[in-house]
């Protein structure tokens, strides 16, 4: 078998190689919809559009591979356990449709909710965490306290004991919580997709977002030539800002790389996925048997798909203090991603100023979680061409009428 550039990266990134037929889809000169960006939400609003919407004449474009972004390289935490009414809703609409995700796309996406759990360091985040626990049962969402004891019983390796720096006095444990196979996302959105007449055009950078005289959308410039649209979906986590600027379009977004890395593989040994905002760690277990670990963000913004090396050591050091029995495993690979982050660290969903133009962004460190619910809410929107009720509240024009959504304090990783 030959393998290409695309493959061997992927290979390094997710340890498995990807399926070939996609690759070379030939762009047609015209499309009703046009999808910027083959990642899980790009996917997954192809999917919806032409699922529910009736719109095949859709094609997706990368200018890498399928789900080579930020979806093939996170550590996949999927949860709704958020503060604010509006994100709960749109975490908890993704919650519900990963739970029948495999049987829809008929793909296994290995989504097995076995709990995250949120761990306390201190008396702030005690609070946060029950203030959490309290607004998500007001929301109708699972979330419940749980005393360190309890915690050490739900999630055996960890060390809760007074002799450690972060002392953990607490934990809130979403159960319904859990991990999905990032890369089987992509393909199961992307095959289903596919097999509706959805084109996906890989290696197909957009190079420029073209305009009519009455300032609406006609198309875009790719390095595989002109394609005209009716409607241009931009879905480019990371590189929004560029992208919407050769539409004319200033983003509230700032792009930081965001690392994570996988330890050598052992038997089962972590039940759960472990979240500590205090220490900037969090951990679960593939079902390969490597310890998925990841950090926070760099401190500057930047394009590097790789994070600074004193964030992983960090990072690390933070892990073995909470489960001393893993310092003795070796790391086995890191990478980096590109998140783009919005003041409110909340999404961006929506219509934008250009008529035709359609942007979802600013998922940050978080986005992996949204991408069943992020996908269908954006296809209602693009489709129709008015927002969706549960995408409504994230739209672009909230940075102009300062109708925030807040959850800088309520995120569980640093930002
Ligand atoms: P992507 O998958 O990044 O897709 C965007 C695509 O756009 C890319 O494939 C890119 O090649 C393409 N593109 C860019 N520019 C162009 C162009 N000019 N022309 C054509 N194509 C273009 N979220 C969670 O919920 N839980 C987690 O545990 C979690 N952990 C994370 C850990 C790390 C290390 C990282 C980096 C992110 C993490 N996230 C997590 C965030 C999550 O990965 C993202 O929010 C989510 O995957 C974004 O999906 P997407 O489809 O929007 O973007
Ligand atoms: O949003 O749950 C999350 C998350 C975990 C790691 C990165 N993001």
């Amino acid at each position: 078998m030959k393998f290409s550039f695309g493959t061997l990266a992927r290979l390094a990134l997710t340890g498995s190689a990807w399926p070939e037929q996609w690759r070379d889809a030939t762009p047609k000169p015209a499309y009703t919809v046009v999808v910027v960006g083959a990642g899980g939400h790009g996917l997954a609003t192809a999917y919806y559009l032409a699922r529910e919407h009736g719109i095949r004449d859709i094609a997706v474009l990368d200018k890498g591979w399928l789900g080579g972004g930020n979806t093939g390289r996170n550590t996949t935490i999927i949860r709704s356990n958020y503060l604010q009414d509006e994100s709960a809703a749109i975490y908890e609409h993704a919650l519900k449709l990963w739970e029948n995700l495999s049987q829809t796309l008929n793909y296994n996406v290995m989504y097995s909710p076995r709990g995250v759990m949120m761990l306390a360091h201190n008396e702030h985040d005690i609070r946060v965490f029950k203030r959490h626990v309290h607004a998500n049962r007001q929301q109708g969402i699972d979330n419940e306290w749980l005393t360190a004891e309890q915690a050490k019983a739900f999630c055996p390796p960890l060390h809760i004991g007074g002799d450690a720096r972060y002392p953990v006095l607490g934990a809130a444990l979403q159960r319904r919580g859990g991990v999905a196979r990032h890369d089987a996302v992509a393909w199961g959105y992307a095959r289903a997709a596919s097999a509706m007449g959805v084109d996906i055009v890989q290696n197909c950078e957009v190079t420029g977002i073209s305009r009519g005289p009455d300032g609406a959308v006609t198309g875009v410039e790719t390095s595989r030539g002109a394609i005209k649209a009716g409607k241009v979906a931009v879905v480019a986590a990371g590189h929004t800002s560029v992208l919407m600027a050769m539409a004319g379009v200033r983003m509230p977004l700032e792009s930081f790389p965001l690392q994570a890395l996988v330890s050598e593989p052992v038997k089962p040994v972590m039940p759960c996925v472990v979240m500590s905002n205090t220490v900037h760690a969090y951990i679960s277990q593939s079902d390969k048997g490597e310890l998925v670990i990841g950090a926070g963000t760099d401190a500057y913004t930047s394009y590097s798909q790789a994070g600074g090396l004193h964030i992983a050591s960090h990072t690390l050091e933070a892990i073995c203090e909470l489960f001393p029995s893993f310092r003795r495993l070796r790391m086995l690979r890191n990478w980096g991603g590109i998140v783009d982050v919005t003041p409110d660290r909340s999404p961006i969903i929506g219509l934008t100023p250009v008529p035709g133009l359609f942007v979802n962004c600013g998922w940050g460190t978080g986005g992996f979680k949204a991408t069943p619910g992020s996908g269908h809410v954006f296809a209602a929107t693009v489709a129709r061409g008015e927002p969706h009720p549960i995408a409504a509240p994230f739209s672009l024009d909230r940075f102009r009428t300062g109708r925030l959504i807040d959850e800088a304090a309520a995120a569980a990783v640093s930002h």
